[in-house]
């Protein structure tokens, strides 16, 4: 018996030194692969598209939430992608009076995903609220300069922007400056998990999540 327990714990050092091996090589590839997806979500963050579905009559275009123009009003149960949040079903408002107020309203019935609120007096003057979910103090800075258009036809909406600060972002990440220090918001994240923390707690999680 004694033999053969030696004989067992002789010949588990191969197979412990065989698995740190084979842990070192994927750890190596890893942090290749999440520089990699930190630029992939940088990149994703660039964009906001969402359709088709919406009811109606209700166009807005802005230049960042300086310049805001929106006119009519709709309802809109669009899907479509927001950024590092991913592909996503919202249900939102837009209302407005060209030069008067300007409303965009979003949330998301079953995920995250910082939805807000926001409105614009004037052309200019814009104020924004997060519900639970908060895209974090350098995101919320980044959701001022979204550039793009929407626009809802009787049962029909599409919507599109872009924000120059976010690819700024992405631009300056691949020689190593986190512009917008949301590199450790980890790709592929708890949905559910994050729905319930506050942002530093999560940012938390991210960190042990980026030291395993
Ligand atoms: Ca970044």
């Amino acid at each position: 018996m004694a033999t053969s327990g030696t004989h067992h714990s002789m010949s588990l050092h191969p197979i412990c030194l065989a698995f740190s091996v084979l842990l070192l090589v994927p750890l190596s590839g890893c942090s290749v692969g999440r520089y990699c997806a930190r630029r992939g979500q940088d990149f994703t963050d660039c964009f906001n598209a969402a359709g088709p579905l919406g009811f109606g009559l209700h166009a807005r275009v802005k230049a960042t939430d300086f310049a805001v123009v929106s006119a009519g009003g709709s309802f809109s149960g669009a899907s479509g992608w927001w950024g590092r949040y991913g592909f996503q079903e919202r249900l939102g408002v837009d209302a407005g009076a060209p030069f008067v107020v300007a409303v965009d309203g979003y949330d998301v019935p079953h995920i995250g995903g910082a939805p807000y609120q926001s409105v614009t007096w004037g052309p200019c003057v814009t104020s924004r609220e997060y519900n639970e979910v908060r895209p974090g103090p350098r995101g919320e800075f980044s959701d001022k300069f979204w550039v793009g258009g929407t626009a809802t036809v009787v049962i029909l909406s599409a919507r599109f922007e872009f924000n120059p600060v976010e690819f700024a972002d992405f631009l300056t990440g691949w020689f190593g400056w986190d512009l917008l220090e949301d590199d450790e918001l980890h790709f592929g994240y708890d949905r559910a998990l994050r729905d319930k923390m506050e942002y530093e707690e999560y940012l938390e999680e991210s960190k042990r999540w980026q030291a395993e």
